[in-house]
């Protein structure tokens, strides 16, 4: 119904993108202009070779992941719904439980349900990028796991992960960074 396709958003789409993610009517309307300019296609949704394209993200290991993660009716593509949906878990302060799902599930590469020694040293391999040796990297991996995997199966759980946050106050730190 033209919803996908329109350049401008409504102002009823804007109120409806509004109520449902907690942003701020400019916002949403901000954001749909960025979103557009990154649907190079002009579709209304944007490709994952879209996203790749974006030079600072293209070098990025775990980005197909993260948008994997974002395209929650798996279509291949990012719909603005997803993208705003996304987007506010790390703005709105009371998503805290979905912050934490989110990034849970970045750790979780390969989305076994657990985070094994070898999805974190992957996930902080390509955060860190060349600034640690691989044998740095792989000693911080097995303190973390060790310090944090309670009953010892070598993978840190769900719980397991929500304890690890709270040490690093990775919640806190995810909500300021993205604070836009
Ligand atoms: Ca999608
Ligand atoms: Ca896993
Ligand atoms: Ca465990």
């Amino acid at each position: 119904m033209g919803l996908e396709y329109s350049k401008e958003l409504t102002e009823e789409q804007v109120n409806e993108f509004s109520k449902s993610s907690g942003f701020t009517k400019t916002q949403i309307t901000k954001l749909y202009e960025k979103f557009m300019i990154l649907n190079t296609q002009k579709n209304g949704r944007v490709s994952y070779q879209e996203f790749l394209n974006i030079p600072e993200l293209a070098s990025n290991p775990i980005l197909e992941r993260v948008i994997s993660i974002i395209d929650k009716n798996n279509n291949q593509f990012i719909e603005f719904s997803e993208l705003i949906h996304t987007l506010s878990i790390f703005v709105v302060e009371e998503k805290k439980k979905e912050r934490i799902d989110f990034v849970f599930k970045i750790y979780d590469l390969n989305g076994d349900g657990f985070i094994s020694n070898g999805d974190l040293f992957l996930v902080l391999k390509s955060m860190a990028g060349d600034n640690l040796k691989d044998i740095q990297l792989q000693q911080i991996v097995d303190k973390t796991i060790a310090k944090f995997d309670k009953d010892e199966d070598g993978k840190l759980s769900y719980d397991e992960f929500i304890n690890l946050t709270k040490d690093f106050k990775l919640d806190e730190l995810l909500y300021y960074e993205l604070e836009i």
